[in-house]
């Protein structure tokens, strides 16, 4: 007798109609096999799935080029087919279930036809958490089944753990024929199902990532009483050696990665990486937070990284070749054969060829050789900082939260809210400039509440609603923090250095958790004097200092009314309890 398993498989093969089918085991050889199925036989858009990199200097390494059209998250072609509109919210793209698998249907009709379909078995999450989920993924290219491997604790271990049961999370996936009128992610939350077609690129064809673990697992969450979030988890460790843990949340392309394994600036700190992207949180027996990253790898923002901004992702990239580490969309070094992003370190190289393998002319000042959005994946084992915890199933003890976006204007560098309410009323409110991570303008200014308006799936109102109501749940709430990194001056220069030196920062917030730093009290949040942060040895001038840590009650009406009219979106779902802080002012 057949599992439902395998006859979800059987299911899903009889409509796509593949060439084979292949169920994957998660062993190294067989990843090996993988890869050199898409260094020859598999082809996209005519071309080779992979290009093998300096097998000397790259070890392991293979390069990745997208369809042009298929560079990003794609949010408008993603949806949240909850059986009802005001569910999803209007922070979601709905439709309802019946017509999405409808029409989904249609558009996987034999799209496999001539491809292999690989059968991926793989955990979310340590196997032996509670929280852990046993997930399948179907796809039809051999760059998902690599990817998978790393970002996933993918082996057939998980079809005996699955078993007879139906109690699995599902995941169907096919590049289609990569026309962007026919891609669509679309989540069937209450199923536990993703059915994501043309489209290859990162979160919206590696299941696991953003479409599970964050849309699904949000609205799990919320049923079960945890939080699925876009979060880093990092330790960070002070000179006497204790660790204190922390979860930041950061929109896309704004600094989670590098955050999440900096190289401190002030001698004897240490960052250990637990999660560089996304947390699952519950509260424990002990009434204290506990965050797990339910991931195994890195899916990273190649450009503006190197020794200096981020030394541990370079070492990172070529720590092993037990996983391989993927480029995706990067340039490439024509003469060296090795990947090449504007910002890595050495000389721009003389032969380059730009993402999507044009020759590349470094005097045209306007066009970028990497994608801006351009990516590596690589296994956080390989990591020099990963965390000794980052394994355990229990997870870490949350001391402090913090919250960010990109700012060029008015939001200081760092403040402490006054509150757990206060403080899911000002992650509620929070904007960001959007980036390239996300197919749509970048650089204008938009709301988006605790990093998640791309990847809450539910309606937000009833979210911010969760995030009272877990706060309630805990003795003593962790401290909630913002930080922006981004803000600029009149020549559009950064004015924070960012990068290693945001151990500063860093070291204010956990001073502030043990109460042994100052702040003083502004209308938006308890703000550093200069003097309560660590500036031993730090290049910025006092006036600029004082610049970041400004806040000038009359220019944050502009904010205060947008946020105003994006709470009012959210008509009765709002909470009361972020209106009357909204009303405080
Ligand atoms: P996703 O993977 O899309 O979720 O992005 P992320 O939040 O992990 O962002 P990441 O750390 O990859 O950084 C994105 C971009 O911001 C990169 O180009 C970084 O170089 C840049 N960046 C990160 N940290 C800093 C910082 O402290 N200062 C400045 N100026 N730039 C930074
Ligand atoms: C993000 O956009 O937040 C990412 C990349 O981490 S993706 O997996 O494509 O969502
Ligand atoms: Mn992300």
């Amino acid at each position: 007798m057949a599992t439902p398993l395998e006859r979800w498989v059987e299911e899903q093969a009889g409509l796509a109609e593949p060439e084979s089918i292949y169920w994957c085991d998660g062993t190294e050889e067989e990843a090996r096999k993988i890869v050199e199925a898409g260094l020859t036989k598999e082809k996209i858009n005519g071309h080779s799935v992979f290009h093998e990199l300096n097998r000397s200097s790259f070890p392991g390494s293979y390069l990745h080029r997208s369809h042009p059209t298929d560079v990003a998250r794609t949010e408008h072609l993603t949806y949240v087919c909850h059986p009802d509109k005001v569910t999803a919210g209007p922070n979601n793209n709905w439709m309802p279930p019946l017509e999405a698998k409808e029409k989904l249907s249609r558009l996987s009709k034999g799209c496999m036809r001539g491809r292999t379909m690989y059968v991926l078995p793989y955990m979310m999450g340590h196997p032996d958490s509670p929280y852990a989920k046993a997930c399948v993924q179907l796809t039809d290219i051999s760059y998902v089944a690599v990817s998978m491997r790393i970002m996933t604790r993918l082996g057939k271990g998980v079809v005996r753990k699955i078993g007879g049961s139906e109690n699995f999370v599902r995941g169907f996936h096919s590049v289609g024929d990569l026309d962007p009128e026919k891609r669509f992610i679309m989540h069937f939350p209450d199923e536990n199902f993703v059915w994501s077609i043309g489209s290859g690129y990162g979160g919206n064809a590696l299941l696991g990532k953003k479409c599970f673990s964050l849309r699904i697992a949000s609205w799990l969450g919320l049923k079960e009483g945890w939080l699925a979030e876009h979060m880093i988890i990092i330790g960070i460790e002070d000179p006497e050696g204790r660790i204190t843990y922390v979860v930041a949340a950061l929109p896309s392309a704004c600094g989670k990665t590098n955050l999440a394994m900096l190289q401190p600036s002030i001698p004897g700190y240490k960052i250990w990486t637990v999660g560089d992207d996304i947390a699952w949180m519950n509260v424990g027996p002990d009434g204290r937070l506990w965050a797990i990253n339910p991931e195994t790898g890195l899916f990273g923002v190649a450009p503006g990284t190197s020794l200096k901004t981020n030394p541990n992702m370079v070492r990172t990239l070529k720590a092993g070749t037990f996983y391989p580490t993927l480029y995706t969309n990067t340039a490439l070094d024509a003469d060296r054969n090795e990947p090449w992003w504007e910002g890595r370190d050495g000389p721009v190289p003389e032969n380059v060829l730009d993402w999507q393998g044009r020759r590349w002319d470094h005097l045209q000042q306007d066009s970028k050789a990497a994608h801006p959005n351009s990516r590596f994946t690589a296994a956080i084992s390989q990591c020099p900082v990963v965390s000794r915890e980052f394994n355990n199933p229990k997870g870490v003890p949350i001391s402090a939260i913090i919250f960010g976006g990109r700012r060029t204007e008015l939001i200081p560098l760092v403040y402490e809210s006054f509150g757990w309410q206060h403080g899911v009323f000002s992650a509620a409110r929070m904007g960001s400039e959007t980036t390239a991570a996300a197919i749509h303008s970048i650089g204008a200014l938009r709301r988006d509440p605790m990093a998640m308006i791309p990847f809450c799936g539910y309606n937000m109102g009833d979210y911010f609603g969760h995030w009272l109501d877990i706060g309630k749940k805990m003795k003593d709430p962790p401290g909630i923090f913002f930080i922006n990194w981004f803000r600029r001056d009149e020549d559009g220069k950064f004015i924070w250095p960012g990068f290693g030196e945001n151990i500063r920062i860093l070291k204010w917030i956990i001073n502030r958790t043990n109460r042994k730093a100052g702040a003083r009290e502004t209308p938006i949040g308890l703000v550093p004097r200069p003097g309560d942060i660590d500036t031993r040895g730090l290049d910025v001038p006092a006036e600029k200092l004082e610049e970041l840590l400004e806040v000038n009650p009359g220019e944050w009406d502009r904010e205060t009314e947008d946020a105003g009219k994006f709470f009012e979106k959210f008509g009765d779902r709002m909470p009361a309890e972020l209106w009357e802080e909204f009303n405080k002012k």
